[in-house]
């Protein structure tokens, strides 16, 4: 049994502690801060985001579990948390320092899953508050020295992620980290990451060796020594425990008598608080880089969707000419509204006489008001179709959307499952139908040719005919069975172009174009219709263009408090 210890922490200026008042307005300020951080979500998948998040967690941890806890209640206990990998004989070394079972010990790997906090009775009161205590089970020991709060950890390498994911958190919470290793472990990479980080951050550690075979502890102390004069760490103090040879119960007390006196005199009042304000430098200290370090990676999930904003910006060119030319080809015409004029040109039917020889229209009384009635369901065919045909429009260009998004770009991924497809289809409805809608309602009246200036008798005649010619027709349909010839003319029904020419003359076939270019313009529109709705899924705070000054902002709080 060969037990040592190195030096202790130094005693810093107790600094903040002493003021409280500015110990409050920091903590504020970190609490203001960890709201800003749990905010921030970085939800593009690029390069280094998986860091970016770990750290952003890991600094909500060290946020709301030992900040923001530690500036409330300075006289709060120091925690000690007893951390290192599974078997390395953290449970058993906590239960000796206390002399008696409060965290099971055990052969199977890892034992302790659900973390032990062990204080003495009369400091219940000062941990209350504490939000560690939310995720532990609580024992109450008077072996523990006042102003100490031992904890033991699950291991930190754990296989199992829950294990370690506890095990990081409570090493944020941390005032004081009594790291376990064993002479079998201590080569091990990931204790030591986990140091360096701890380093980084200015937290106050102390190094338990423990189960050192007699025979090999001058080369493994050295050893070790030698390590933590690598990592920045000689200052910390090194326990060493020997092995107690076959252990089948606890550990005698007396194997870590040093750590148990070190820790009494941590617990005096000048001590404990003098690692407490020590630990809270550092941390202080580690938070500047730390939140700059997230606002870089807000900054670069801006740039990202900045990137793919531009990138949707010149998407589906082709795909708007495209669907421009099939509506200018006569896809709208096709189908429902030709079957609708098949019928209403046939031998008998309303339009038979206009459509047929001379197209000198059958005048009698009341025949425009009766084929404007009998036109109207061919209206609302050509309503329908063109609302089908801008929605397989649209659709088509959503689809092209999200295989671009998903083997493409940056981010492209999370746009293409944030971008909701349910909902998308539902708005592209509503939108197809408004657009089908104000198409078929556009202006069809054909107003008469104009003569132009000075023009010549030839002209004046013509102009003239064309102009009984026009009237005539109107008078022929009425005003709405014009327009429904003019709309199906212009969405390609066959027959009908040739019927307006004969009826209305060069005016309506110039309203015709007019009428086909407003179709090209409402299929060029479904495809524009959602490269905007993608971009609009990219409008989330986190990545508007100052999502990253909002962290910077809290940071310059902070500065001038510390
Ligand atoms: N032989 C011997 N065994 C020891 C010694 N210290 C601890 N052990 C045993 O090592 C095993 C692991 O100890 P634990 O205290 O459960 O280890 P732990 O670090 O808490 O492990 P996890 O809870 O899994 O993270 C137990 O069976 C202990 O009895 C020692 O000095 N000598
Ligand atoms: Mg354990």
């Amino acid at each position: 049994m060969n037990t040592q210890a190195a030096s202790a922490p130094e005693p810093g200026n107790g600094d903040i502690l002493d003021r409280p008042r500015t110990a409050a307005s920091l903590a504020d300020a970190m609490a203001d801060l960890v709201r800003d951080v749990r905010a921030t979500v970085l939800p593009l998948e690029i390069p280094g985001v998986r860091a970016a998040r770990e750290s952003r967690t890991r600094l909500i941890d060290q946020l709301a579990d030992h900040l923001v806890p530690r500036l409330r209640t300075l006289s709060a206990p120091a925690v000690v948390v007893v951390a290192g990998s599974t078997g390395a004989g953290k449970s058993t070394i906590v239960n000796a320092l206390v002399g008696e079972e409060v965290s099971p010990a055990g052969v199977l790997r890892p034992t302790t899953r659900r973390p032990v906090l062990v204080h003495h009775p009369l400091d219940a009161e000062l941990l209350a508050e504490h939000p560690v205590l939310a995720a532990v089970d609580v024992q109450v020991s008077e072996q523990v020295p006042r102003g100490i709060a031992l904890l033991d950890a699950p291991d930190l390498d754990s296989v199992e992620e829950a294990n370690r994911r506890a095990a990081g958190r409570l090493l944020e919470a941390a005032d004081l980290w009594l790291f376990v290793t064993t002479a079998a472990r201590y080569g091990d990479a990931l204790p030591w990451r986990v140091l360096d980080g701890a380093v980084a951050r200015g937290a106050s550690v102390a190094m338990v060796l423990n189960r050192v075979p007699g025979e090999s502890l001058p080369t493994v102390r050295g050893d070790l020594m030698q390590r933590l004069r690598e990592h920045g760490m000689q200052g910390s103090p090194l326990f060493v425990v020997a092995d107690a040879g076959p252990l089948d119960g606890p550990l005698d007390p007396s194997a870590v008598a040093p750590v148990h006196r070190w820790l009494t005199t941590l617990a005096g009042p000048d001590r404990a608080r003098s690692v407490i304000a020590r630990t809270l430098r550092g941390s202080l200290a580690a938070l500047r880089p730390w939140v700059d370090e997230l606002a870089e990676a807000v900054q670069a999930q801006v740039e990202a969707a900045e990137d793919l904003r531009a990138g949707l910006g010149s998407s589906l060119e082709a795909t708007e000419r495209a669907a421009r030319e099939t509506v200018v080809r006569g896809a709208v015409g096709h189908g429902g509204p030709q079957a609708r004029w098949a019928e209403l040109t046939s031998p008998g039917a309303v339009l038979d006489d206009l459509v047929r020889g001379s197209g000198r229209p059958d005048r009698s009384k009341g025949r425009g008001r009766e084929r404007s009635t009998a036109l109207a369901p061919l209206v609302e065919e050509l309503a329908r179709s063109a609302r089908g045909v801008f929605t397989a429009i649209g659709a088509g260009g959503e689809r092209e959307l999200r295989d671009w998004l998903r083997d493409g770009p940056a981010g492209g991924r999370w746009l293409s499952d944030t971008w909701d497809g349910a909902a998308r289809a539902a708005e592209r409805e509503s939108e197809t139908d408004r657009a089908a809608r104000e198409w078929v309602s556009a202006p069809t009246g054909v107003t008469e040719v104009e003569t132009g200036p000075n023009p010549d008798r030839a002209r004046r005649r013509a102009v003239a005919r064309d102009a009984r010619r026009i009237a005539a027709a109107h008078r022929a349909l009425g005003e709405d069975g014009a327009g429904a010839v003019l709309l199906a003319a212009a969405s390609g029904v066959e027959g009908a172009e040739d019927t307006v020419r004969t009826l209305f003359g060069p005016a309506g076939e110039q309203r015709v174009a007019d009428l086909r270019a407003r179709l090209a313009e409402g299929a060029a529109g479904a495809v524009a219709a959602e490269r905007a709705a993608a971009r609009a899924a990219l409008d989330v705070p986190d990545l508007a263009e100052d999502a990253a000054s909002t962290l910077r902002l809290r940071l310059a709080v902070i500065k001038g408090l510390t």
